[in-house]
Order: structure tokens, then C-alpha cells, then sequence
């Protein structure tokens, strides 16, 4: 066995190691520069209680850096008492595939390399996340913990060999599977290396049937398309819907996973997966398959295509709470007592939930608000409007699971075989018919100036205590000026049910008489200066005037929404980056 020594190493705090919605991240070249991840992770150990002994997990997505990353925190963890890393082989585990290994092996926690859908490389974007015990993302009582440390850190416990050189695990090759265990006076530790699927596929295997999904892919009728976007999917692709379930190989697109995405942005929409979204339409290609879909960088994210048709992941979330127990075992087996989404995510589920007789909760953005609601067994679906979906088989949003969840419920619709395919918009329109639309749209303003973005916010926040502070007896406030009428003008706070913990100003949004919402909030997942999410609802409870163009539709208060927050004053922006 080979040993090795714990170092005290001086160090001195660095800026802005604040951790976001969903972890750190920050350019590559930031995260490289000396003890910068170094600085980050001792703080994470000093924030954790009783990590001597413990057993950690570490994976990520395999974007560029992630090597560097797993020796430096490797090192770490042997210097902070930890026993045992986890890691999945090549440093590859996508993020509910993280979760699930956590919560199966009843690991103290894990670490996630990834800036998930931010482009990787050496001039992109890397990033870190903890996550903990219950497999989700560490609640902000955590990250707090960690963001002090980072202002007051002065020493890393490093591991060295015992020749005095740098990396003392050397031997412990990350790209076979086994185990290594080293020694130091007094103690020990040990690296795993496990495979990213195993685990995580045997689950879903569990969650679905796959003998009915199976017949659905052999029909001669129907055809999928999968992108991995060169992200961690990729095997996970390959595994299920090739392996598992007969569909040929050319079912995948990208699906190797590359450390730079091929220089694509690994985000799942109909602009960054424009290639998918081509392949998909009927005009454009005369063999358009029938069900598509995508999954982002470390695999949390999913958006799910039909032939020539979007599927908002507004709609797609409620269309899986509404079949979840007629169609899915796992939900049939589990049952389903409530269903949450994220402030700005469209309303489509709550339709649902009112229907169903569901507890429906509203929650800030990023996923670890949820966690406690499932932990308490309140909720087992919830989903994002970026493309997140999931439910409480793990605690992270899983790509994966939504396309499985997709398949089913199209191999459920589908189980006459002799009878014509029952296509992905029908299952939507029918949706619609039954619930009415939430027209939903996002508009996505990337790399404002921080300080035009903070006036902008400011200005909304003025005009929102303005409009409360002089409400009418009716209860309705005109907005800024306009004729529109507001019932509802706030800067969302958020007390969780479930620990009673707060967390204020996730965004400003003003609701009118028809319910049609408008939202603004400044995005937490961004790299270098600010991006301005800009969000639009609008419901159509008429079966008739459901089948019009998102845009269309809400162009009306697109341009009110314009108007009001003065949005190209401030920013000099005329047009978004991105819409979905
Ligand atoms: C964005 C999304 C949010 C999501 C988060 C992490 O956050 O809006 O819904 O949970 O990304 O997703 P923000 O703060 O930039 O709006 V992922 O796949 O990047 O972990
Ligand atoms: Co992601």
C-alpha cells in the first residue's frame, strides 16, 4: 500500500465564491488560477460536520478541467479525514445519476463537476456543487456555511506522497473500475472507482416497463431521436434506449461525450439543440422521426420534441403528473400525493393538482428548494421552465427520467398496435383541451453589464412598492402607468412547509385580473456579468385559441413587459439572446 502525508499549505481568501443557484461556477481559466477550486473545497469541509470517517461521492459531466479537479480534491479529502471517495470511472456521473448513487449506497454526500449547461473548455465555463446526504443539492444554510469560509480561509489540509511530491494517489487510475486504498500515519483512505451507470440504470429499470416502451420502439411506425449535445448522456443514451430497449443506433445524435461539447452549448432548447429541432421537422426532412429529445451537459435537463412540434416543459411536467399513475408503475406503485414547480414556471401543473386534488406547491428557482418538500414525502413530481423536470426517485432533476417518462406514456396511449400512432401533439392538444393552455415564454438577456442589470431590478422593485403602497380598496393596482390592471405586484418570498426557512427577492412579478404574469429576475448560474430572465404567461382557458403561436399570442404583454421595465434603456439590448 502506498502512503501518504497530510500538509497544512498557507492560503488567503479570493473573491466572489459565492455559490449560486446551482453551485460555483465561473470561467475555466478562474477556476484553474492557484487554489481557487483548492480554496472552495476546504471551505465545503469545514462547513460539514462529522466528515471524519465518511464516505463521499465524486463525478461530474467530464468537461475540460475535470481531471486537474478530481486529483485536487482528492488531495483534499484525504487531508480533511474523509475515508472514502467514490468516484465514477473517468471522473464521468451525471447529476441524477449522482444522486441516485448517494442515496442507494447511503454516502455522506457528493461532489458534482459540472456547470451544466454553460459551455465547457478552456475558455468556457467549469464548476462545482455539493450535494448532501439526501442526494439533493445543499440547501443555502450550507452554501452560506461554505461562502464564510471562503472570507476567512488561510490554510488547506493537503494530502502529499510521501516523497514529498505533489499527487500522492497517483496510482489509483480513475479509467478502471476497482479500488486503491493508501495509508498515512493513523489512518487511511481509499478511491473507488465505480461505473456511472450501473447504478442509476438498474433504478429506472425498476421505475418503468420497459417490455411495453420495448413493443412501442419495434412499431414500424415510430421513430425516436435522441441528442446527447456531447454531454454525459451519452452512455446513459446508448445503454437504455439501444441496449435496454432495441432502438437502432441511429436513434443517437452526439452522444460521445467530448470535454468541450464540441464546442456546442450543451443546453437543451430549441436554439442551442437547433440540429435536433431541423432533423425533427416534417419540412425539413421527410423521415422526421416522431418523439425527439435532448439532455444538457451533466444530464439534469431534458426537452422532449414531437414530430414538428415543442413540447414546453411547462406542458411537458403536467402532461407526466396527469398520466403519471394511469401510465407510469412508478407512480402507480408510489402514488402521487403533490407536484411543485419553480415561481416563474407556467402554471399548466396546478391545473393538474386542482383536478387530481394534489397539494401544488410554488417555489423559487433551482432544484433545491424541493428537496424538502419530497423528503417529506409531500411531493414526488415538480419541474422547472428550464428544462427540468423530475421526481422523487432521486433528488436532482433527471433528463433521463423525463424522456423514459415520455416514452411510457406514449407506449400507454399506443398499446393497440393495430390502431394509427397516437402522436406526441396529440397527447398535448388533448392535454390542452382538458386543461386549457398556459402560453409561456422566456426571454433571456445573456451578458448584460452588472450594473445596468442591478438599476433595472431596482427600477421594477420601485415601481412593484409603489403599486402596493398604493393599492385601491378593489384591491387592483395599474401597472406603471398602463391601463392593465394588476392583482398581484411582489418580490417573491419563499417559506419552505417544511423547515420554515426563508428566502426573499427570487424575483419580481406582477399577476393581472386574467392571471397573465410577468416576471423578472436576474439569473444565478452565470459566469460573468449579468443575464436578465424575462418571463411571460399567459392562460388560455378556450379550447378553440389554443393552437396559436407562443409569440403571438403573448406579444401583447412581451411589449408591456418591455415597456415597463424599460429593459433596452437600461441594457441597450433591442433583442434577447436566447428565447424558449
Ligand atoms: C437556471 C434555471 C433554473 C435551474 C438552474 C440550474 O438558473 O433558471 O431553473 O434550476 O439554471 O440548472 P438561473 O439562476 O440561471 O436562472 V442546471 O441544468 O444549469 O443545473
Ligand atoms: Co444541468
Amino acid at each position: 500500500m502506498v502512503g501518504y502525508v497530510v500538509k497544512s499549505v498557507a492560503t488567503a481568501p479570493i473573491d466572489g465564491q459565492k455559490t449560486g443557484t446551482s453551485g460555483l461556477r465561473k470561467k475555466t481559466a478562474v477556476f484553474s488560477s492557484p487554489n481557487y477550486l483548492a480554496n472552495w473545497v476546504q471551505s465545503l469541509f469545514y462547513s460539514l460536520d462529522g466528515l471524519a470517517g465518511a464516505t463521499i461521492a465524486l463525478g461530474g459531466d467530464g468537461r475540460y478541467f475535470s481531471k486537474e479537479a478530481i486529483q485536487i480534491i482528492a488531495r483534499l479529502a484525504a487531508g480533511n479525514g474523509v475515508a472514502k471517495l467514490v468516484v465514477g470511472q473517468k471522473g464521468i456521473m451525471c447529476t441524477p445519476a449522482m444522486s441516485c448513487v448517494i442515496r442507494e449506497s447511503k454516502l455522506y454526500g457528493g461532489i458534482i463537476l459540472t456547470a451544466s449547461h454553460n459551455p465547457g473548455g478552456p475558455d468556457e465555463d467549469f464548476g462545482i456543487k455539493y450535494n448532501t446526504g439526501n442526494g439533493g443539492p445543499a440547501p443555502e444554510s450550507v452554501t452560506d456555511a461554505i461562502f464564510a469560509h471562503t472570507k476567512s480561509i488561510s490554510e488547506l489540509k493537503f494530502a502529499f506522497a510521501e516523497d514529498g511530491s505533489e499527487d500522492p494517489f497517483a496510482s489509483a487510475d480513475i479509467s478502471k473500475l476497482g479500488s486503491t486504498t493508501f495509508t498515512t500515519a493513523g489512518g487511511s483512505f481509499e478511491i473507488e472507482v465505480i461505473s456511472p451507470t450501473e447504478q442509476y440504470v438498474a433504478m429506472l429499470k425498476g421505475m418503468f416497463d420497459f417490455t411495453s416502451m420495448k413493443a412501442l420502439l419495434a412499431r414500424e411506425d415510430f421513430k425516436m431521436l435522441f441528442d446527447g449535445m456531447s454531454g454525459v448522456t451519452g452512455p446513459y443514451a446508448r445503454r437504455l434506449f439501444v441496449e435496454e430497449l432495441g432502438a437502432p443506433e441511429s436513434s443517437l445524435m452526439r452522444c460521445e461525450p467530448l470535454p468541450d461539447f464540441g464546442k456546442g452549448h450543451p443546453d437543451p432548447n430549441l436554439t442551442y439543440a437547433a440540429e435536433l429541432v431541423k432533423h425533427m421537422d416534417p419540412k425539413q426532412n421527410s423521415d422526421a422521426p416522431d418523439f425527439g429529445a435532448a439532455s444538457d451537459g451533466d444530464g439534469d435537463r431534458n426537452m422532449i420534441l414531437g414530430k414538428g412540434f415543442f413540447v414546453t416543459p411547462n406542458d411537458s411536467v403536467a402532461v407526466i403528473a396527469a398520466e403519471a399513475t394511469s401510465a407510469i408503475p412508478y407512480f402507480q406503485k408510489h402514488g402521487l400525493k403533490g407536484v411543485a414547480r419553480s415561481m416563474p414556471t407556467a402554471g399548466a401543473i396546478d391545473k393538474v393538482a386542482a383536478k387530481l386534488g394534489l397539494e401544488c406547491f410554488v417555489t423559487p428557482t433551482g432544484w433545491k428548494f424541493f428537496g424538502n418538500l419530497m423528503d417529506a414525502g409531500r411531493v414526488q413530481i415538480c419541474g422547472e421552465e428550464s428544462f427540468g423536470t423530475g421526481a422523487d426517485h432521486v433528488r436532482e432533476k433527471d433528463g433521463l427520467f423525463a424522456v423514459l417518462s415520455w416514452l411510457q406514456i406514449l407506449a400507454y396511449k399506443n398499446a393497440d398496435s393495430s390502431k394509427p400512432l397516437v402522436s406526441v401533439e396529440a397527447i398535448v392538444k388533448e392535454f390542452w383541451s382538458t386543461y386549457g393552455r398556459n402560453f409561456f415564454s422566456r426571454y433571456d438577456y445573456e451578458g448584460v453589464e452588472s450594473d445596468a442589470a442591478n438599476k433595472m431590478m431596482a427600477h421594477l422593485e420601485k415601481i412593484q412598492e409603489d403599486m402596493n403602497a398604493s393599492k385601491d380598496p378593489s384591491g387592483l393596482m395599474t401597472l406603471g402607468g398602463f391601463a392593465t390592471k394588476v392583482k398581484l405586484a411582489e418580490n417573491f418570498t419563499y417559506k419552505d412547509p417544511v423547515d420554515g426557512s426563508v428566502a426573499s427577492k427570487q424575483g419580481i412579478l406582477f399577476v393581472f385580473e386574467e392571471d397573465s404574469r410577468i416576471i423578472f429576475r436576474l439569473s444565478g448560474t452565470g459566469s460573468a456579468g449579468a443575464t436578465i430572465r424575462m418571463y411571460i404567461e399567459k392562460y388560455e382557458p378556450d379550447a378553440t385559441q389554443t393552437d396559436k403561436d407562443a409569440q403571438v399570442a403573448l406579444k401583447p404583454l412581451i411589449d408591456l413587459a418591455l415597456e415597463v421595465s424599460q429593459l433596452k434603456e437600461f441594457t441597450g439590448r433591442n433583442e434577447p439572446t436566447v428565447i424558449t
